[in-house]
């Protein structure tokens, strides 16, 4: 690995761009910290929603069994506050480099897999086509009844909690604690991580899993990886190079 302090930086901010140009299939996870620039909050660490909330009260579907109105007010508020921000710099370096990579492209494979944990829409908003979403859409609202699931971007959602035309709540379109990622998503994760040279893993802490688990996928079939992050997280040490910083001043960097 290449060194973490503040003096390795330069050169391991070179050794990363020299990876990137040596491959041409990217896998890049990202999590809360990439959006965090644009003024969405993180979950954990300082100013992190865990700490001003219990992930048991609001993002577990025993919660929402218990009080839906309390869980469709938390998701009101992040809806506004995703609303209102706009994509940063991280974003717009990550949309840049799959345009990059596809216009150098030259087998019929799909170069660059964005696969994040966000459920926020701040990477199709800066232009990334190909994104999977592993932990759903803030965006999306999915019938307890019928299973209809809709793209609803009214802010706020009056009256709450939602009803579906069937009579059923209606629930965010996420993945809480306890819940199964939808499969399709996730096999396309799976297969996007075992099919690439190089996995990007920016602003996640890497805890949370299936997720966290795509990056040891990929080290297993070869790949290499590059980390950006704010700080260190378990997959720090098995990095090729591992650039702590801010996304949105390192990511530009690394085009
Ligand atoms: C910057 C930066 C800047 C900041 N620049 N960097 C033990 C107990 C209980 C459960 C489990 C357990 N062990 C395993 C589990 C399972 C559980 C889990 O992993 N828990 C762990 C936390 C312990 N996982 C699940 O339950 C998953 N489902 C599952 O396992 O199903 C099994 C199943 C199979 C079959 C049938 C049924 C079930 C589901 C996990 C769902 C996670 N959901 C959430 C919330 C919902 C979505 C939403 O409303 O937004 O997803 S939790 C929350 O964490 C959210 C995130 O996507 C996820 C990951 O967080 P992320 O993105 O890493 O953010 P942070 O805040 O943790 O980190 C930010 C990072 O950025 C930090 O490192 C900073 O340093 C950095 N940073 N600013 C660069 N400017
Ligand atoms: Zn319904």
């Amino acid at each position: 690995m290449i060194g973490l302090s503040a003096e390795c930086q330069p050169s391991s901010v070179s050794a990363a761009r020299r990876l990137l140009a040596e491959v041409s299939r990217v896998v890049v996870l990202t999590g809360a910290g990439v959006s965090e620039e644009s003024g969405v909050p993180t979950f954990r660490g300082p100013g992190g929603l865990w700490r001003q909330f219990r992930p048991e009260d609001l993002a577990t579907p025993e919660a929402f069994g218990r009080d839906p109105r309390l869980v469709w007010e938390w998701y009101n508020w992040r809806r506004e506050k995703i609303a209102a921000v706009e994509p940063n710099p991280a974003h717009r370096a990550l949309a840049e480099l799959e345009a990059r990579l596809k216009a150098g492209a030259t087998a019929p494979v799909r170069p660059l897999t964005l696969v994040t944990q966000n459920v926020d829409d701040l990477h199709e908003r800066a232009g990334s086509r190909a994104v999977l979403h592993l932990h759903g859409e803030i965006w999306r609202l999915r019938c307890t009844g019928c299973g209809r699931e809709d793209y609803d971007r009214r802010v706020p959602l009056d009256p709450l909690p939602p009803v579906c035309a069937c009579g059923s709540l209606l629930r965010p379109a996420v993945v809480w604690f306890g819940e199964a990622l939808a499969p399709d998503t996730w096999d396309a994760a799976v297969g996007a991580a075992q099919a690439c040279e190089l996995v990007l893993v920016v602003g996640t802490s890497a805890l949370v899993y299936p997720a966290a688990s795509l990056p040891a996928i990929a080290l297993q079939a070869g790949a290499r990886l590059i980390e950006v992050n704010r700080d260190p997280t378990p997959l720090t040490p098995r990095a090729d190079v591992s650039l702590q910083g801010k996304a949105g001043d390192l990511l530009p960097q690394l085009l």
